[in-house]
């Protein structure tokens, strides 16, 4: 006969395994564009259904709806190969509002890319909600041009840029404001000129150039890290997953 102390121990330790994968940070490679079969919906993208010809209302606003972002199939010649890209940020790929955006999509109108993710409580032993316990660093490629990017609704005022070329990459970073739970990260993307259609899409991946950033300080750096919130080795029930395409040389770090 099992003993009702020992119920209780199993499922206290269910419990812990179960929030201990509600507790990951995502490692910042794990969240590119288009991580999937070109022609099929990314995994974790969305786009905004409407393409704002004038003053687009904040992303968080409720007319603005989402559908999944499609990868490119295939992206437009001109545009950076993703695959080009130095290891381990190669794994991402350009998506659009449909397989074909990259040939041609409405232009002369701004549309959202969306990213959701899910946030623990604390990164490295400070709540998420401080500013700049958590941040994220992306190089956005992009055609035609980044022209705000919105955290939870916030407009982070990063002057709009970027473009489709090797190089002209945009780098942003993002301290928050996160929340503990879901979180919503929105690129406004302008396409133009003001032909109809005219190419248009997005690549954004982790930036290299986050160079020595270690939110847990563990000495492993964050882009690096498949637990960039959880200093110390890696326990059995710790889920620090590495994220990443099979074919691409794996880098990461459990720790
Ligand atoms: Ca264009
Ligand atoms: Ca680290
Ligand atoms: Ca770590």
């Amino acid at each position: 006969m099992i003993k009702k102390s020992t119920i209780i121990t199993l499922v206290f330790v269910a419990l812990s395994i179960q929030n201990a994968f509600a507790q990951v940070f995502p490692n910042p490679i794990s969240l590119s564009t288009g991580q999937g079969t070109p022609g099929s919906n990314d995994p974790i993208w969305l786009v905004s259904q409407q393409c704002f010809s004038s003053a687009p209302p904040n992303p968080t606003s409720a007319s603005v709806t989402f559908s999944p972002a499609v990868i490119q199939n295939p992206y437009n010649a001109a545009w950076i190969n993703p695959s080009t890209l130095p290891a381990p940020v190669n794994n991402g790929d350009w998506i659009g509002f449909s397989a074909t955006s990259g040939s041609g999509d409405n232009s002369g109108c701004y549309r959202y890319y969306r990213l959701p993710i899910t946030l623990p409580a604390d990164c490295g032993g400070q709540s998420v909600t401080v500013a700049g316990s958590y941040v994220l660093t992306f190089d956005g490629y992009v055609d035609n041009t980044i022209t705000a990017v919105y955290v939870n609704g916030v407009n982070m005022g990063i002057a709009a840029g970027g473009s489709f070329s090797a190089g002209s990459q945009l780098t942003f970073s993002l301290p928050g404001p996160w929340l503990v739970g879901n979180n919503f990260i929105d690129i406004q993307v302008f396409n133009g000129p003001l032909t109809s259609p005219d190419p248009s899409g997005l690549l954004l991946v982790a930036s290299p150039s986050a160079g020595s950033a270690d939110s847990d300080g563990d000495g492993v750096t964050n882009i690096n890290d498949a637990c960039p919130c959880t200093a110390g080795t890696t326990s059995l029930f710790l889920p620090c997953i590495v994220i990443r395409e099979p074919s691409a040389p794996s880098v990461m770090t459990h720790v």
